[in-house]
């Protein structure tokens, strides 16, 4: 019974903001309440614009599965990092951004101080066990003053917080299903990365963990 109670107390989780640097914020718990319709929207998506392990220039194959959504979606293959408005698997346009998301990626940006952010694309990351993402800038995008806002589902992630210089020390965060981290204007290039995932269960995702990325592409 103790233990029972102590398990719906540690789910109420609070909304915290944590400033990580000038212009990058931690909105612990931000999007609690959407976890679930939020990973439903993903479902319907990936029925239109499946997953899939991209290949980077260097001809290395993603450990992490991913697909779009949006205006644009952000793709990489032999021929380079970009965004594009078709799917190169379908030949068709990207699914449309749910309202749900777009809603909530405008939220965070506002409360992180970027109240100008209109995404065009939404990157969807899925990790496995075992799957990661190695230390790297965001910079395909146009205006690298306008935040990536980036949203945590599933089974928690060690989520690396770097510097400007990919040796800076990064700080180690461990993103919950719910958390928002926003990161633009000054700290916009901060070299960040996700640690390999742990095999561990998530009640509404079991072993996976997705991320959704939102971006000002054009
Ligand atoms: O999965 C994450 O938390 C980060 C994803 C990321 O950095 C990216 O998609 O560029
Ligand atoms: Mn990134």
């Amino acid at each position: 019974m103790t233990e029972d109670l102590f398990a719906d107390y540690e789910h109420a989780r609070r909304p915290q903001a944590i400033a990580l640097a000038n212009g990058a914020v931690w909105l612990q718990a931000f999007a609690d309440k959407r976890v679930s319709a939020l990973l439903e929207a993903i479902d319907g998506l990936l029925t239109q614009a499946p997953l899939r392990q991209m290949v980077t220039p260097g001809g290395y194959t993603m450990s992490v599965a991913m697909t779009n959504c949006g205006a644009l979606g952000w793709v990489t293959d032999r021929r380079g990092y970009r965004y594009q408005a078709e799917d190169p698997v379908s030949g068709r346009p990207w699914p449309a951004m749910p309202l749900l998301f777009h809603e909530l990626a405008t939220e965070a940006a506002t409360a992180a101080g970027y109240p100008d952010f209109a995404p065009d694309a939404c990157l969807i990351n899925r990790y496995l066990p075992g799957a990661r993402m190695s230390l790297h800038q965001d910079k395909n995008e146009i205006d690298l003053y306008q935040p990536i806002v980036s949203v945590s589902l599933g089974v928690t992630a060690t989520f690396l917080f770097g510097g400007d210089a990919r040796g800076d020390k990064a700080q180690r965060l461990r993103l919950h299903s719910g958390d928002v981290v926003v990161w633009g204007g000054p700290a916009r290039l901060r070299f960040h990365g996700v640690d390999t995932l742990r095999q561990e269960q998530h009640p509404l995702t079991g072993n996976c963990r997705f991320n959704l990325t939102f971006r000002k592409a054009r």
